[in-house]
């Protein structure tokens, strides 16, 4: 028997053997000064709320035998993966593969880069790392999905309208089922993170479901 979690527009079964949990960037990039997000003049103070619901999720995931799977937004050292049009938007003193406190902006390998410890990744969980925003473009994590008979996903991270938005949609053509975690989510512009949430629920769940951590480990501890 499924779980039923109370999300819109409708009520999100769940069956955590076909389920995924996925959570998108939680990386010191994004989250922490001096990274990615920070050179695109962001507060990136805006994200930490995400956190603590995001580990809440994570260790019911775990608990509950659930695959889980965590994105990077990164580049190669040598940038080959970087399209020149992506790093020509960023200040020039600040661009991808620039150096800065958390080592060059952006790039595989570095500290910046890393998962923010908070939300590591255990032994055996799959980390996919990504050259844009969509966690499916020029990645291997479809053939994961398909190999562990995985249908839908719950999504956390981070931004809800650039990284988890594009995500979503990228999974929504592909067939797979999205609940969203909104307070799991996080942007720099809390305007945008409404309306990305929204844009995934309406019309009748265009794109998935949104719900939150507090209703989905409800349904989970139950
Ligand atoms: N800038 C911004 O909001 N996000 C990104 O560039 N990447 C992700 O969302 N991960």
């Amino acid at each position: 028997m499924p779980l039923s979690i109370a999300a819109e527009p409708a009520p999100f079964a769940l069956d955590p053997a076909r389920t995924a949990l996925v959570i998108i960037d939680m990386q010191r990039d994004f989250l922490e000064p001096g990274g990615f997000g920070a050179a695109l003049g962001n507060d990136v103070s805006r994200l930490a709320p995400a956190v603590a619901p995001c580990q809440a999720v994570l260790a019911a995931a775990r608990e509950a035998g659930m695959l889980v799977v965590h994105t990077r937004e990164g580049h190669r050292p040598d940038l080959a993966d970087c399209p020149p049009a992506k790093q020509a938007r960023m200040p020039p003193d600040a661009r991808i593969g620039d150096p800065g406190p958390m080592g060059r902006i952006l790039i595989r390998g570095e500290a910046g880069h890393d998962i923010i410890p908070a939300l590591a990744p255990a032994s055996g969980e799959p980390v996919v790392d990504k050259p844009g925003k969509g966690a499916f473009f020029a990645t291997d994590l479809e053939a994961m999905l398909r190999a562990r008979g995985i249908t839908d996903l719950l999504v956390c991270g981070v931004t809800t309208e650039v990284c988890v938005n594009t995500t979503v949609r990228e999974a929504n053509d592909r067939g797979y089922r999205c609940l969203v975690l909104a307070d799991c989510c996080g942007s720099y512009f809390p305007e945008f993170h409404e309306a990305a949430l929204a844009m995934i629920k309406a019309q009748g769940g265009i794109f998935g479901w949104v719900s939150d951590s507090t209703r989905l480990l409800a349904a989970m501890q139950a």
